[in-house]
């Protein structure tokens, strides 16, 4: 069924309007009804479309009555519009039930993105989807007879807020992750795409899920790489894509030549991120692409090992070569540990995100000369100045044996450098021999486990701009860092909407001064927003840990945890 709203209400001289109203409704997606965040009346979400160069004005009502709301578009550089990338606390306040706002901005990019909410722990609650930007000079148009957009998730059938609350408690001290109960190939089960013999098709994947990394193969299938995140990359066969959330990948495929048999495709959760294996969980979900709806829907072989494809391997289709070597290179140490409240936080070289109580933008916007001088955004924001034009690297040391998937807002990076999984931190004087000298290029990179990766990118987009694990998990618990890029001259060219200082004034939340909203010493941080304090002195995360379990075991109301100020899990 064709629904009005799929279309853009007016497509003007390459200004595409959308009018979205997000609200709860109920959907069972995997058999389990649930409340979902929809828009328009619809869930899954409209997958928006528009064309490179085009201006995008969207209107985002929310009619959710209990919650606020954002949009951001993730991969969408908002050259110029830094204030339109969605993302609460960095360049927008949240938007209360009741209020709109209107994000306009213009691409100058296509390829395969997608759109959801950045407030805390809302998008994995349904508010998801593709974002398609056609290109009239593709390199790959024609190559193919066809497209298909095909979205790969995780689900839960709690809401994420909920999930996080005891995620984030002294009662989860190893910081363990809420397991998804099920995967969605397309926001369902059993997706029947229906293909024609002997064409060849651009499938577009997309992961929106809040944690698993997916792997995604078709059954006598080959695929053949063109594209990741927005990036186009000469062509490469794959047997299996291996895409982890919020990633992309644009794949070549070649039907058969008969319409003799249907073959099944395969999502299937990277279970390595789970601590443990619940029970009768189903990580994997199968589709089938569907020659004959007469013919049987065969269930997928099993396979015993996954040859996955390796985008480190790709080059960009533009043969961009690699940044020369940085004027600006940032260290962050990746790792979770305790603070004093007993709760298990994700860090980037010692700090764990908490939002500022002035978002991010309005302090640019309102400082003067001190928006250059990092400390005005606060202890806890993780901010790191750049400046314009330079070549930044930012070093990532994962010292975690968990596989996070980071994405920086704003630009696309090089990847420079990925090590396998195990070989620690980057060594000191890091140089360029032995990189690739036309480096793959996304927005979002899988760090595997205790290794690095460098990344590069030029500052050539003033604005703020978030780099941050996109597991929502450890979002929350504030694997966030938050990029200032040439704040002065945002000052000079941003105008902010008074939409956007309306909704501000709605949340009751300041639009100036510094991150603690101090207009007058903008150096006193009085007041600001900060994590909890660290552990008591002579207490270690394991200590606390084999505390809080023996508490847990004894089945007491434990001395030790009223010690630790923590109130029982009753919200
Ligand atoms: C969107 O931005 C363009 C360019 O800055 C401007 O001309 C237009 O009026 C804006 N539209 C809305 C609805 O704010
Ligand atoms: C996936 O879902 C979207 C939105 O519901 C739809 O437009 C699209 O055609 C679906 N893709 C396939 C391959 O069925
Ligand atoms: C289908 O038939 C064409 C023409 O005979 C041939 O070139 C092509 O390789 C065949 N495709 C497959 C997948 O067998
Ligand atoms: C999911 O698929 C993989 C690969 O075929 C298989 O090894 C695994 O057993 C499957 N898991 C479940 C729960 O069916
Ligand atoms: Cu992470």
């Amino acid at each position: 069924m064709l629904i009005a709203t799929l279309f853009p209400l007016t497509v003007l001289a390459s200004t595409v309007t959308y009018d979205l109203e997000a609200s709860w409704m109920r959907a069972s997606p995997d058999g389990f009804e649930r409340s979902v965040i929809g828009i328009n009346g619809e869930w899954p979400l409209p997958t928006l479309y528009a064309t490179k160069g085009d201006t995008v004005t969207v209107t985002l009502k929310n009619s959710l009555g209990n919650v606020s709301t954002s949009l951001h578009w993730h991969g969408i550089f908002q050259n110029g519009t830094t204030n339109m990338d969605g993302s609460v606390g960095a360049s927008q306040c949240s938007i209360p039930p009741g209020s709109s706002l209107t994000y306009n901005f213009t691409l100058n990019q296509s390829g395969t993105y997608w759109y959801h909410s950045h407030l805390k722990g809302q998008y994995p609650d349904g508010m998801r989807a593709p974002f398609i930007i056609a290109d009239p000079d593709m390199p790959f148009k024609n190559d193919y007879d066809e497209e298909l957009v095909i979205s790969l998730s995780d689900w839960y059938h709690d809401f994420t807020m909920d999930l996080a609350k005891s995620f984030l408690s002294v009662g989860n001290p190893t910081g363990a992750e809420p397991v998804p109960d099920s995967a969605l190939m397309n926001e369902t089960q059993n997706l029947n795409v229906k293909v024609a013999p002997g064409k060849t098709y651009l499938i577009r994947l997309v992961n929106l899920g809040a944690f698993a990394n997916q792997r995604f193969w078709i059954e006598g299938h080959q695929m053949k790489v063109v594209e990741v995140d927005g990036v186009w990359t000469e062509p490469k066969d794959a047997s299996i894509i291996y895409l982890a959330v919020a990633q992309r990948c644009s794949v070549l495929v070649s039907t058969t030549n008969s319409t003799g048999a249907n073959f099944p495709m395969v999502t299937s959760m990277d279970t390595d991120l789970f601590d443990a294996i619940p029970d009768g969980l189903q990580w994997n979900t199968t589709g089938w692409l569907v020659y004959d709806d007469s013919k049987p829907k065969p269930a997928p072989k099993v396979l015993d090992t996954f040859d996955d494809f390796d985008d480190f391997t790709l080059v960009p289709q533009d043969r961009l070569p690699r940044f020369p070597e940085p004027d600006h290179t940032i260290t962050l140490d990746l790792y979770m540990d305790n603070l004093g409240d007993g709760a298990n936080y994700a860090f980037f070289s010692g700090q764990t995100y908490v939002s500022p109580k002035v978002p991010t933008i309005y302090s640019v916007m309102t400082l003067g000369e001190d928006a250059a001088n990092v400390s005005v955004y606060g202890d806890n924001t993780n901010a790191y100045i750049l400046e314009k034009g330079q070549v930044i690297e930012v070093i990532i040391n994962n010292q975690d044996p968990g596989k996070h998937p980071v994405h920086l807002h704003g630009h696309n990076f090089q990847v420079v450098a990925r090590e396998a999984a195990d070989t620690g931190d980057a060594p000191a004087n890091l140089t360029d021999a032995g990189t690739p000298g036309l480096p793959m290029r996304r927005d979002t990179i899988t760090l595997w486990p205790t290794s690095y990766a460098r990344v590069r990118f030029i500052a050539d987009n003033p604005g703020v701009w978030l780099f941050h694990c996109h597991i929502e998990w450890h979002t929350i618990s504030g694997l966030i860092a938050t990029f200032i890029e040439a704040p002065l001259e945002v000052q000079k060219s941003l105008k902010i909407p008074d939409d956007h200082l309306a909704v501000c004034k709605a949340e009751g939340v300041p639009t100036a001064g510094n991150a603690a909203g101090n207009t007058v010493n903008h150096f006193d941080l009085t007041g600001e927003n900060k994590s909890p304090a660290p552990l008591p002195a002579g207490f270690t995360a394991r200590g606390i840990v084999a505390l809080v379990f023996s508490c847990i075991a004894a089945f007491l109301g434990c001395a030790v945890i009223a010690w630790y100020g923590y109130a029982p899990l009753k919200q």
